[in-house]
Parts: structure tokens; C-alpha cells; sequence
């Protein structure tokens, strides 16, 4: 693996799974990053990505440096040959190389804009960091995917041993507009798996078309919940309408009577998640997201020990 922005960086997606859950049973502890550095770059907030990364580092011997660029750095010019005699004062690729210099690997994380889709759908902010980086680059959440979450949901669905599952992603409500990454993501993994997969949101809030190939995708969100063993739920804005909240009559909080139409299903969510809006308390607090956040740490371990075996 040369880097880590999406499943299609990954050769074998069913054995990064297989070795995240062996990490987690066999004890995490290695020296493979001795004298090694990472360092993690944040556009944007991050409690589990960044708490998580870090750890997995540690666990390999790894030194860890952390900026959060937009508060702490100068102002970034992302666009090729402009006259910077405005409010920017470093040029991406000037930052890129010199993080490059401090590093063994570097992870990046940069949320949509959800302005223009051209811009976020070529994913400019990481596709700046593969250009300029002379070392392996990890996606801590891009503009449209989210793999090192994908990577853990695979591993939390597969540590159940429910064979050929199925799963319901589920869109749900949100008070401002949220990228679709997470979801795009998700979608793309569990592709990979043996899982039945049906994606349900309200009209005008379907993904691009790019990520829901084999996907069953219904508006009746009570019709795809019968009998699912997972409800993975997300709330994203409109990707048609680029970034936008078209209006939703009715109910999508995932409530307990919405449970029980599923197969004893278990709820999962990335986190951070708003409760009572996109879920009721009852529901998150019997769900699996606390050991998808924990799953975090070794997913993370596995994806940095094979870019680190590679080096
Ligand atoms: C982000 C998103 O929806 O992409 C991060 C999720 C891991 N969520 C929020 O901004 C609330
Ligand atoms: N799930 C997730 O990526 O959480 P953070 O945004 O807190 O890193």
C-alpha cells in the first residue's frame, strides 16, 4: 500500500479487515514505527480521528506531530501560479514539501466546501497533498470519502460473525449541511463484503451514482429497515443539488419502534452524532458506536503498520 485515501488503495480490503480485528485480539503493541515519524494535518475538527491516529501511532513507536493548519498555520493559496498579494501567505505546495521533511508519513484531513462540486469531487485539497508529498499520504477524511472510518465499520460488522448481513445505510436528519463523504465511503467498502446492502434517504438526497452501484435504494425507509441486521446512519446534504437541504416531511430520526421493524439490528454511527435528531438516546445508547470509535485505534494501527512495512 503506497498510500491510504480509498479501497481502491488497498489490494486486499477483506484481509486490512481481518488484520484490524487481529490487532485488536493479539494486543497492539510493535516497534515497526521506531524512528519513524507521522504527522497529522487538520483542516478541519476531529475528536476520534485525531485521538485514535495518534494512539495507533504510539502503539508502533511512531512520533506524532499534530497541526490543526487552518488555526495554527499561515493562510494556504491552493490555486497554481497566483500573484499571492492578498490575504494567503504560503502556497500548498511550499507547506506540502515541508511537512514532507519533518515526516515518514503524513495524514491529511479536509471536509468538503460543498460549494462546487467540480472542486470537491476532484477532491483538490488532497489531490495538493499527493502532488506535493515525497512521502506516503493517509486520508483522515477528504472531501468525499472518509476510508480510515470505512476501514473500522467493516472490521465492527465483521467482528459480529453475522454471514452475508444485512445492512441498511440510512440517511437522517441534520440541522446544517454535512458532506456525503462518510456515506460515499461506506458504500465503497462494504462493496467489498458479502453484505446485502440497501441505501434509503428522502428524494433529493441521492448520492452520486459513482458510489451506490449495487445498492437496493428506496425513499421508504420503514420498507428497508424490515429485517436489517445493521442500520448505519448518516445524515448528508444534497449531492444533485449540490450542498443544499431540500425540505423532508417526514419523520427520519432513528427511533426504537424503528428498531424493532429490524432483524434485533444493531445501530452504527461514524460520531460525532446530534441526539434525538438523527437518532433517540435509546438508540444510541444500545448501539455499537462506542466500539466503532475504539475500532478506530486499530484500524489505524493496521493501515499505518502496512504503509510503514512499505517504506
Ligand atoms: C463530519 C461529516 O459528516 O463528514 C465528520 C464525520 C466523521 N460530521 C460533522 O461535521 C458533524
Ligand atoms: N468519526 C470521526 O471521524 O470522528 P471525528 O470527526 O471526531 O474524527
Amino acid at each position: 500500500m503506497k498510500n491510504f485515501t480509498s479501497v481502491h488503495d488497498v489490494k486486499h480490503p477483506q484481509s486490512l479487515v481481518k488484520q484490524t480485528l487481529e490487532i485488536k485480539t493479539n494486543g497492539q503493541r510493535s516497534e515497526v514505527g521506531r524512528n519513524k515519524t507521522l504527522a497529522l494535518i487538520f483542516f478541519n475538527p476531529s475528536l476520534r480521528t485525531r485521538l485514535s491516529t495518534q494512539k495507533a501511532a504510539t502503539n508502533l513507536g511512531m512520533d506524532v506531530i499534530v497541526i490543526n493548519i487552518s488555526e495554527d498555520g499561515w493562510n494556504i493559496e491552493f490555486e497554481d501560479g497566483s500573484v499571492m498579494d492578498g490575504s494567503t501567505q504560503e502556497h500548498i505546495k511550499d507547506a506540502v514539501k515541508v511537512i514532507s521533511g519533518y515526516c515518514d508519513l503524513m495524514g491529511v484531513r479536509t471536509f468538503a466546501n460543498l460549494e462546487d462540486p467540480q472542486e470537491d469531487y476532484r477532491e483538490k485539497v488532497l489531490q495538493k497533498f499527493m502532488k506535493h508529498a515525497t512521502v506516503p499520504v493517509i486520508s483522515l477524511e477528504s472531501a468525499t470519502l472518509h476510508p480510515l472510518q470505512s476501514l473500522t465499520d467493516l472490521a465492527t460488522i465483521a467482528e459480529t460473525n453475522i454471514s452475508c448481513p444485512k445492512v441498511v445505510l440510512s440517511w437522517a436528519p441534520h440541522p446544517k449541511a454535512l458532506p456525503q463523504a462518510v456515506a460515499n465511503s461506506f458504500l465503497q467498502w462494504i462493496a467489498k463484503t458479502d453484505a446485502e446492502i440497501t441505501l434509503t434517504h428522502p428524494k433529493g438526497y441521492e448520492l452520486c451514482e459513482e458510489f451506490t452501484g449495487g445498492a437496493t435504494i428506496t425513499n421508504d425507509q420503514e420498507e428497508a429497515l424490515a429485517n436489517a441486521d445493521f442500520v448505519y446512519t448518516k445524515n448528508w446534504s444534497s449531492y444533485a443539488n449540490y450542498g443544499q437541504m431540500p425540505v423532508v416531511e417526514n419523520d427520519w430520526t432513528i427511533s426504537q419502534q424503528k428498531m424493532d421493524l429490524t432483524n434485533d439490528g444493531k445501530f452504527m454511527h461514524c460520531l460525532p452524532i446530534r441526539r434525538n435528531v438523527v437518532a433517540t438516546d435509546k438508540v444510541i445508547n444500545q448501539s455499537l458506536v462506542f466500539k466503532q470509535a475504539k475500532n478506530r485505534e486499530y484500524a489505524a494501527q493496521a493501515v499505518l503498520q502496512n504503509l510503514l512495512e512499505e517504506l
